[in-house]
């Protein structure tokens, strides 16, 4: 296993400190997100007051000269670490060679390694398919093209608390109205809402909850309906939760005897964010198609769905594509990086943050009760803020503390259907120290915050 050098690896050789120079924003800051404010749609909004110019390693650095904490990875996305120099070399390279040919004109060898690359290490031994597009919700809009196409049956069943991307189809197979669905309807059809397991809410095993699922799904669906099953195996933007032992399994096996796809979106777990490849490992399930995006290309935009290649070879010829989907600079970005999750110990740079993480809000739970629980698997780690009492979610604290570690130099970000939820998704090419330093700072915002 390499060593890591935090101060290289992982991003441009920036000080791997936190440094205020100035409040957030800065003068700098300030000023940028005045012209933001003019220039750029109102509904993009931002969760951090900079103007961010230069990240790796574990911070992110600012016009005024401000070194942030990095405990978000831009949403679980550089996880090999910004800029990664393998991955700006690649970059380098291939922008210079052809900047694009459009894969479905005139293919090229980039494309094909990362299929083939996803084809070896996504779950399972089956023979595997994959096709490449832009973003996850691209991925998962196509995987759901697919699983309709192989059965030819029109539903597909979504989770409460799902979170599969703002495009039509993926709006309508997201759970949460506000901010992602508010006013932007109608949605599409066929797609179908089922319980999900949350062990802290419903207090439900694995099998009870799938037991429900399942029965919903015969009841208010038909399974000679229903083209696919759709799943994050840990649920990202939904508050990072976890479902118990065996309700994964218990769903996969209703989806074989059934002849319906199970779909597992591991567009934020995958690629060694939870300390396994994909998160599908760490339940035992094998999914029929995956879809993948986020930490796959270092911060290049790409995504894929990778399956059994009879599923994937159902769809006629031309059926699937995209002016730039695979595009060779992305491409090139993703062989780097995937060789970066291979050969430079990622996984278990994912498990020794996650042992840190947890000791760290475990311990701070056992002397704060307004943190509920806290949970997940490896570099996805939340705590869930509540009531003490009633258990009732508690998003004003949530955001509270948010705003104050943002507002001392460290990137947190929220989620949950509820908003009660601080998770934690450092890149993982972050020092130990530096890493501790962030958590010493949510946990005095905590303590401030009575
Ligand atoms: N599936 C599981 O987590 C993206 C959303 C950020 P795109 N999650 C971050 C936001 O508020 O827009 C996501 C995900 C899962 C699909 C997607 C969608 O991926 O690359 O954002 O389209």
């Amino acid at each position: 296993m390499t060593v890591i050098d935090h101060t290289i690896v992982g991003g441009p050789a920036l000080a791997q400190e936190r440094r205020l120079v100035t409040p957030i924003p800065g003068p700098r800051s300030q000023e940028f997100l005045v012209r933001k404010a003019a220039a750029v749609a109102a509904g993009v909004s931002h969760t951090v007051p900079i103007e961010a110019v230069a990240a790796g390693g574990g911070v992110v650095v600012d016009a005024d000269g401000n070194s942030l904490i990095d405990l978000g990875s831009g949403i679980a996305v550089t996880s090999v670490g910004n800029a990664h120099p393998a991955v700006v070399a690649a970059v380098q390279d291939a922008v210079a060679q052809m900047t694009h040919t459009c894969f479905m004109i005139s293919p090229y060898e980039s494309y094909v390694a990362v299929a083939e690359k996803l084809n070896r290490l996504t779950p399972g031994d089956h023979v595997k398919k994959s096709a490449l597009f832009n973003s996850g919700a691209e991925a998962v809009e196509n995987a759901v093209k697919i699983a309709r196409r192989y059965t030819g049956r029109p539903a597909v069943v979504a989770f409460d608390h799902a979170y599969h991307g703002r495009t039509n189809l993926t709006m309508a197979l997201t759970a949460k109205s506000m901010p992602y669905k508010s006013g932007f309807g109608p949605f599409a059809s066929e797609v179908y809402r089922a319980p999900a397991s949350y062990p802290f809410r419903d207090g439900l095993t694995g099998p009870e909850a799938a037991a429900k699922t399942i029965s919903l799904i015969e009841k208010q669906i038909g399974a000679e309906n229903l083209a696919a099953v759709l799943i994050e195996p840990i649920q990202g933007e939904g508050g990072f939760i976890v479902p118990a032992d065996g309700f994964l399994p218990a769903i996969v096996e209703w989806c074989r005897a059934n002849g319906v796809v199970f779909i597992a979106d591991e567009v934020q777990t995958g690629f060694a964010r939870t300390g396994a490849m994909f998160a599908s490992e760490l339940f035992g399930i094998v999914p029929d198609l995956i879809t993948t995006a986020k930490g796959i290309a270092g911060g290049m935009p790409l995504a894929a769905v990778t399956g059994r290649a009879e599923i994937m070879d159902a769809t006629h010829a031309g059926g699937l594509g995209g002016t730039y989907g695979g595009n060779p600079v992305a491409c090139a970005a993703a062989v780097a990086a995937i060789d970066a999750f291979e050969n430079e110990g990622m996984l278990e740079h994912a498990q020794r943050i996650g042992q840190l993480l947890r000791t760290r809000l475990e311990a701070l739970q056992s002397s704060d009760p307004r943190i509920g629980e806290v949970r997940g698997h490896g570099a996805m780690v939340a705590i869930e803020f509540v009531d003490p009492e009633t258990k009732a979610p508690d998003a004003a604290l949530t955001s509270a503390i948010a705003k104050t570690a943002i507002a001392a130099g460290v990137i947190v970000l929220t989620c949950g259907t509820y908003g009660n939820v601080i998770r934690f998704l450092p890149p993982l090419t972050i020092g130990d120290d530096l890493l501790a330093e962030g958590l010493d700072v949510v946990a005095a915002a905590l303590a401030e915050l009575t």
